[in-house]
């Protein structure tokens, strides 16, 4: 594989993990479609993982494993086989970490750790995905927004796991010379996310005739970008990004819980007081909010879907003509809710 310039110019075979999440799935798509790249998922099929989301895909460029990231010997003999790997698999919804902390701290922290070992000892160019939310949050007044270079102040046992994740990598791309990337996007939305997540939640409460529910007051803030441009953004760092460096995705979304419940009332034809205000989220981050200049201006990219109320209605289209695939979760995630007081 060429470094500098421009990379995988040739077919190159790519390992995917928590490919059949959510945004690892949109990830194999977008792979499929604008490269000759393989693919082969390695996902553990936790309850997020569904493969109705990796429907329809070539079979001579595409496999699917069934495993965890943190079995070292399954791990190492697909990451040898592989020319690079780009790692979603994690534990990911906030809530859930505060209910049972255990299951992200062996995905996220040593999940990560058995891949790296791996990508070490093989030579292997590595990605690792993580989220804004290593940064903490920032007050609602504030006019800052995260950079590369803001200090490391997670809140949640989610977030923790991923900054541990990401430090991890760090240091074993400086003790190891590990040939990794490290990039941190806000707030993904689009089709193929599970119905525990805000968005799908309230769209899929709307379309049951429930009302949606928010934390609190809703002001908080999320920095709302469309998993279609996270993907080509991931790609872009891929193909073109300095080994060792962290880049930060984001395409200027900002918007507060109250805005973003509203539009998908107003939407759905719904009154735009339509909602619950229900038990506030504890430790609840205030503000996200990304400066992608980096990205932007080092690599070139651009995101795409720059109008979210359009992504938005296009979601809730989605989610209308999709009910098959989010029905089988929707009882028990809203049951789990319930028992909350959310
Ligand atoms: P998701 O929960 O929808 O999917 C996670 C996938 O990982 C599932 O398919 C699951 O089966 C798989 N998985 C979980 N544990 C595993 C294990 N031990 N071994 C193998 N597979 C396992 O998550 P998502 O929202 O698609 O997030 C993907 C990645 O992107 C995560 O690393 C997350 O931290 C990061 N991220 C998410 C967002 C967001 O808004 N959703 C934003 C920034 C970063
Ligand atoms: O029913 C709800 N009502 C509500 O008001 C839910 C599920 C959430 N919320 C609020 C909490 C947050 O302020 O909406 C906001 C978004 O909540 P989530 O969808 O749970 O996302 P968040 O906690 O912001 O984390 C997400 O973005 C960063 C992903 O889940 C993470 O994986 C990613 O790292």
């Amino acid at each position: 594989m060429a470094h500098g310039g421009r990379r995988y110019a040739r077919r190159v075979r790519i390992l995917v993990t928590g490919g059949a999440g959510f945004i690892g799935s949109n990830f194999v798509h977008h792979l499929m479609a604008e490269t000759g790249h393989t693919v082969t998922v390695l996902d553990k099929l936790t309850y997020a993982g569904n493969l109705a989301s990796l429907e329809g895909l070539p079979a001579d460029r595409y496999a699917f494993v069934k495993g965890d990231i943190a079995d070292a010997e399954l791990v190492d003999g697909l990451v040898a086989g592989h020319d690079a790997v780009v790692h979603y698999a994690a534990e990911s919804h906030n809530d859930n970490s505060l209910q049972d902390p255990r299951p992200f701290l062996d995905t996220n922290i040593v999940g990560t750790y058995t891949l790296i070992e791996a990508a070490r000892r093989h030579g292997t160019r590595f990605h690792h995905i993580s989220t804004d939310e290593v940064y903490g949050d920032l007050e609602l007044d504030d006019p800052a927004r995260f950079t590369e270079r803001t200090p490391y102040n997670p809140s949640s046992p989610y977030s923790s796991t991923k900054a541990g994740s990401d430090l991890l990598v760090r240091a074993w791309v400086r003790s190891f010379g590990l040939q990794a990337t490290i990039s941190n996007c806000s707030n993904n939305y689009g089709p193929y996310q599970h119905v525990e997540k805000f968005i799908p939640r309230q769209i899929t409460n709307v379309l049951r005739g429930e009302r949606p529910k928010l934390y609190g007051t809703g002001e908080n803030v999320r920095d709302w970008i469309h998993a279609n441009d996270h993907s080509s953004a991931v790609l872009t760092i891929l193909e073109r990004g300095r080994i060792g460096e962290t880049y930060l995705i984001g395409a200027d979304g900002e918007r507060n819980n109250l805005e973003v419940v509203r539009a998908i009332l107003r939407l759905t034809g719904q009154p735009e007081d339509a909602f619950d205000h229900v038990n506030d989220r504890p430790g609840h981050d205030l503000r996200y909010a990304i400066d992608s200049a980096k990205l932007r201006t080092e690599l070139g990219w651009t995101p795409r879907y720059a109008d979210f109320e359009a992504g938005l209605a296009a979601t809730i289209d989605w989610y209308r003509e999709h009910e098959s695939w989010w029905a089988p979760a929707k009882d028990a995630t809203e049951a789990k809710y319930k028992a909350q007081g959310q």
